[in-house]
């Protein structure tokens, strides 16, 4: 079964059974990126400073919100004004991972109100799959259709038990839910070699772990490279320290930009020349 990461994103955009994922291919396709900048600041104004900074070389900001020390309506509503001004979506790296009914709270409520301003979120399905119908639910019935769910079905860090049975069960269980879950948070594309896909499914796959000068941290963390992601299968990069820690965030997300893009469009060219 073909995989649609060979299909050109405006392809993807135009055919893509969900409306969020409709719009993320637009927007890389607008701004030609694929860039996901892991905005892992600690506090509203160097968040939305970077944001602010990086905006137009992006498809979407990922932000661990809970990490944000002075959190409050300032640091969504700027995060929201951000999004909208430079055209890229937001993803709060919440990775659920609790019974349904605790899940659907953090998602709605509480302090961080993460379904209000957060276009998609992540969970793991080691709960089993009342994790992802809570979500479901709360996207179903929340009325606002430009939200998605991406699965955690697998881990960039050293000795990571997201392998085997527990990725093949992501898939297995994204496939039950396509009004809500877009992809997967993944090091590689998972889908298209399952006995069971199908010809249209379109999974979004953004890879974490991602940098051009660094093979890992002190803490377990395994990178790879945009080019080796983009040629397993990836559709998003996300990269963090590698971009807004460099000495300047500026060069290094356009190098990261350029990097992700020329990888994709070779992709989408080998195959493109192979059916001709
Ligand atoms: O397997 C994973 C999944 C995620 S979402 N490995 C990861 O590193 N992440 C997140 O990606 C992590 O929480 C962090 O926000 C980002 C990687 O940051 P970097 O600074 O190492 O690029």
């Amino acid at each position: 079964m073909a995989s649609s990461s060979h299909l050109p994103y405006a392809q993807r955009a135009q055919k893509h059974p969900h409306p969020l994922g409709r719009r993320l291919f637009e927007i890389a396709d607008r701004k030609k990126t694929n860039v996901v900048l892991s905005a892992d600041l600690t506090n509203t104004k160097e968040l939305l400073a970077i944001a602010d900074r990086l905006g137009p070389h992006i498809a979407v900001l990922k932000t661990h919100i809970d990490i944000v020390s002075d959190f409050g309506p300032a640091t969504v509503e700027g995060l929201t004004e951000l999004a909208l001004r430079h055209d890229f979506l937001l993803f709060e790296d919440r990775k659920f991972i609790d019974i349904g009914n605790t899940v659907q709270k953090q998602y709605k409520g509480g302090a961080l109100r993460i379904h209000e301003w957060a276009h998609i979120v992540n969970a793991t399905i080691l709960p089993g799959e009342g994790i992802i119908q809570a979500l479901d639910q709360t996207i179903r019935e929340g009325g606002i259709c430009e939200r998605g769910i991406l699965i955690l079905a697998e881990m960039t860090s050293k000795g990571s038990l997201a392998v085997g049975e527990y990725t093949r069960i992501s898939v297995e269980i994204a496939r039950k839910y396509p009004q809500s879950v877009l992809g997967f948070v993944s090091t590689r594309e998972l889908s298209s070699h399952s006995p069971a896909a199908t010809q249209d499914e379109d999974f979004v796959v953004f890879t974490t772990g991602v940098n051009m000068s660094s093979k890992g941290d002190a803490l377990g963390q395994q990178y790879q490279t945009p080019i080796t992601a983009i040629e397993g299968g990836s559709d998003f990069l996300i990269a963090g320290r590698g971009i807004y820690a460099a000495t300047d965030p500026v060069s290094a997300v356009k190098e990261y930009r350029k990097a992700g893009w020329e990888a994709y469009e070779r992709r989408v060219q080998q195959v493109g020349s192979a059916s001709r």
